[in-house]
C-alpha cells in the first residue's frame, strides 16, 4: 500500500476501521471530519497534538505528556498522527477492554520500547503527569512522583528484577486500578 491521499475516507480505510476498532461508520465519518478541521492537510504533528492538550489542561504544562502520548499514536514512527492511527489509538483509549487499556498504557510508559518498564520510564511519565495537570508536590507530601513509582514498583516487581514485563504490569494495574484511571486522563 503506498501513501495514498490522507485527506480522503476511502471506503477501504472505513471498512478496516469498523473491523477493527469499536467505530461505527457513522462514528467514524464523524470523527473525520472533526479531525480535516483540525487538520486540513489531514496529519496531526506534535505540536498540534500538545495545542489540543493544552486546551484541556490549562492550568498546567502538558507538552512532555503529550509527547509521550504522541509517540504511541504514531504507530509507525513518522512524526505525524494520521487518521487511521488517530481512530485506532482513540478506540482503545476510550472504548477499550480492560487488557487492550493495559496494553496500550505499557507502550506508553515503555518509552524506549524494549519490552521492559524501568522505574526512570514510569517517573517520567509520573512526573509528566504531576506537570501536566499543574500540581506541584510538596517535599514532604506522600505523593511526590518518586514515591509514587516506588510504591507501584514494589508492588508490581514481582522478580525483583527492577524492571517490569508486560505480564508483572498488568497483574499490577489489576490489583490497583488507580494506574489505569490515571492513563485515562485526557483519554474520555
Ligand atoms: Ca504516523
Ligand atoms: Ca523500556
Ligand atoms: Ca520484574
Amino acid at each position: 500500500m503506498g501513501k495514498k491521499n490522507s485527506k480522503q475516507l476511502s471506503q477501504d480505510t472505513i471498512d478496516r476501521l469498523t473491523t477493527n476498532t469499536y467505530f461505527t461508520e457513522k462514528e467514524i465519518r464523524e470523527w473525520h471530519k472533526g479531525f480535516l478541521k483540525d487538520c486540513p492537510n489531514g496529519l496531526l504533528t506534535e505540536k498540534g497534538f500538545i495545542k489540543i492538550y493544552k486546551q484541556f489542561f490549562p492550568h498546567g504544562d502538558p507538552t512532555k505528556f503529550a509527547s509521550l502520548v504522541f509517540r504511541v499514536f504514531d504507530e509507525n514512527n513518522d512524526g505525524s498522527i494520521e487518521f487511521e492511527e488517530f481512530i485506532r489509538a482513540l478506540s482503545i483509549t476510550s472504548r477499550g477492554n480492560m487488557d487492550e487499556k493495559l496494553h496500550w498504557a505499557f507502550r506508553l510508559y515503555d518509552v524506549d520500547n524494549d519490552g521492559y518498564i524501568t522505574r526512570e520510564e514510569m517517573y517520567n511519565i509520573v512526573e509528566a503527569i504531576y506537570q501536566m495537570v499543574g500540581q506541584q508536590p510538596l517535599p514532604d507530601d506522600e505523593n511526590t512522583p518518586q514515591k509514587r513509582v516506588d510504591k507501584i514498583f514494589n508492588q508490581m516487581d514481582k522478580n525483583n528484577d527492577n524492571r517490569l514485563t508486560l505480564e508483572e504490569f498488568r497483574e499490577g494495574s489489576k490489583a490497583d486500578p488507580r494506574i489505569v484511571q490515571a492513563l485515562s486522563l485526557g483519554g474520555e
